[in-house]
């Protein structure tokens, strides 16, 4: 073996020959190596978001003393986090308050002030009422949009009641009541423009609808999962039943969907809090309503976009047709979701024929509205509960919410819903307590 041929004459010669690795030496020394930390943190980024999931739907985190406790204790009268952040985001009893003392008629939308020393409604004349007035009353049926207004002529049976109102810490005050009103004009008001679709809708009976025709109806989510409709009031307030929340009542892990007509397919917008009236009820026939307020406003469009409250003397009579909508269940008892959102026309049956003996037997209050169609078949059911039953007029109202019903579609149980006239003081309350 000539061994001196191999050895270098002087060692700080050595000019090592660059070694040329072929492509697939390459990939082995380079790509491999980043493929697999790749691989590696996105298995730590599946396992760490489904761990958070599994978390999340199973468990409550008690921020501050860095524990976990079953979900099923968050939101149950007791605290179990030591500083009691597990009792603190829940769904909230806000009970029915003293009149706001503003309402709305039917009649042109006329502005009515209650005068607090005679607890009489009357009719605001246009003489000195301004943009402030108009915010303020609006402010005090919670909203805070900017309204718009104008004078319309007194009719021949409205002349008793007419007054001019001032302002007192952003409440309207009454400032006479002489009955003297200049102008003979009254302050004709609109809080918000609420109440238009882009399409109107046709057909009678369960059909596809177009969210183009209900562009304020939501999904109120839990854990991904519908359980509820609901209609969009203004950006922040979402209407629904009080019934949707008697399972869960951590504000968390609700949802709400808004802007298409199939479920799986909107994005999905935090909650920031929640109101029904009380929890003592009993279920699921009494005041179920609920008020739903966003962590963040909503922009509106064509597909997402508010429906109006009903007028305090919007009075139904019986066979007025009205419209219903929902993914709830297309049978009865075993039936499952519908994907798409479907609509259908009833009409309003009046209280005595609901409550017959072969009916409700009594059990529909005046706080409630039947509808249904007299041949049966036609009807919301589970997972309709909390969506619109809606009324138009000059623009779509929001008269009733899907409450309660003995099954789906019987010609005579037809499906009862929370009478959201009855309950404007109400939602004027919780929406004016947290402007
Ligand atoms: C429910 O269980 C339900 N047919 C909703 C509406 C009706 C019945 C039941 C009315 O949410």
């Amino acid at each position: 073996m000539d061994t001196d041929s191999d050895q270098p004459l002087n060692s700080l010669d050595i000019t090592p020959l660059r070694k040329h690795r072929t492509p697939l030496e390459t990939f082995k020394r380079v790509g491999v190596p980043i493929i697999a930390a790749v691989l590696s943190l996105v298995t730590i980024i599946v396992v760490a978001v489904l761990t958070k999931a599994v978390l999340d739907k199973y468990y409550f985190f008690c921020g501050r003393s860095l524990h976990f406790i079953p979900r099923r204790q968050a939101c149950d009268s007791q605290q179990d986090c030591a500083s009691g952040e597990d009792e603190q985001n829940c769904v909230k009893s806000f009970p029915n308050g003293p009149p706001v003392g503003v309402r709305l008629s039917k009649d042109r939308s006329t502005l009515q002030v209650l005068d607090p020393d005679t607890g009489v409604w009357a009719s605001v004349c246009f003489d000195n009422f301004t943009e402030a007035l108009a915010e303020t009353a609006c402010g005090q049926m919670g909203f805070d949009s900017k309204p718009t207004f104008r004078a319309v002529e007194i009719g021949p049976d409205q002349e008793l009641n007419v007054i001019e109102i001032t302002e007192h810490s952003r409440e309207l005050q009454v400032q006479n009541s002489n009955g003297s009103c200049l102008s003979g004009s009254l302050v004709s008001l609109h809080c918000l423009a609420c109440g238009e679709n882009l399409k109107a809708p046709r057909v009678v009976g369960g059909e596809k609808a177009s969210v183009d025709s209900w562009p304020w109806q939501v999904s109120v989510q839990y854990n991904r999962q519908h359980i509820c409709g609901g209609s969009i009031l203004d950006p922040h307030w979402i209407l629904t039943a009080a019934h949707c929340f008697r399972k869960h009542l951590d504000v968390f892990n609700w949802k709400v969907r808004a802007g298409a007509d199939k479920l799986d397919s909107f994005p999905s917008l935090p909650v920031a809090k929640i109101f029904i009236i009380g929890f003592n009820t009993t279920y699921p026939k009494e005041e179920d309503i609920a008020l739903v307020k966003l962590q963040f406003p909503l922009t509106f469009s064509g597909t997402v976009r508010p429906i109006c409250l009903p007028f305090f003397d919007e009075e139904l009579a019986p066979a007025t047709p009205l419209w219903i909508i929902g993914w709830g269940f297309t049978e009865q008892g075993g039936g499952k979701l519908s994907d798409a959102l479907l609509q259908a026309s009833v009409q309003v049956i009046d209280n005595t024929r609901c409550n017959a003996e072969d009916a409700y037997e009594g059990d529909v209050t005046e706080k409630m509205l039947c509808a249904g169609i007299l041949e049966g078949g036609v009807d919301t059911c589970q997972g309709d509960s909390g969506g619109p039953l809606m009324y138009h007029s000059d623009q779509w109202q929001v008269v009733g919410i899907v409450s309660w019903g003995h099954g789906c579609g019987d010609p005579r149980t037809p499906g009862v819903y929370t009478k959201v006239t009855a309950y404007l003081n109400w939602i004027y309350s919780v929406r004016k307590s947290e402007l």
